[in-house]
């Protein structure tokens, strides 16, 4: 399975922990340690909220909730709560 483009700690798969760490470059600039040019979504040099808004509007399983929201990213739960079921192959958190 390819990456996803919001997938900073290459655990496969868009979540919290991903967010925790896009929002460590908000409001850094290019230059400054914390800056992550992944997370520059328009490349203008800095990261600011709109960068990590569009950073995570992306729906890899296609059931219409937002990555960000989804408690199951790669699962077509279609919900932002209750239970996720055990993705195959991962180590339930
Ligand atoms: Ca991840
Ligand atoms: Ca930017
Ligand atoms: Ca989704
Ligand atoms: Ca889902």
């Amino acid at each position: 399975m390819p990456f996803e483009i919001c997938d900073l700690d290459y655990d496969g798969d868009c979540d919290n922990e991903d967010y925790i760490a896009s929002i460590e470059s908000l409001g850094k600039c290019s230059g400054e340690i914390v800056y992550n040019p992944l997370v520059d979504m328009d490349m203008d040099g800095c990261v600011d909220e709109s960068d990590i808004t569009e950073f995570f509007q992306v729906d890899s399983d296609n059931d219409g909730i937002l990555e960000l929201d989804d408690n199951c990213p790669n699962q077509r739960n279609g919900s932002s709560s209750g239970t996720c079921c055990r993705v195959s192959g991962k180590i339930p958190r």
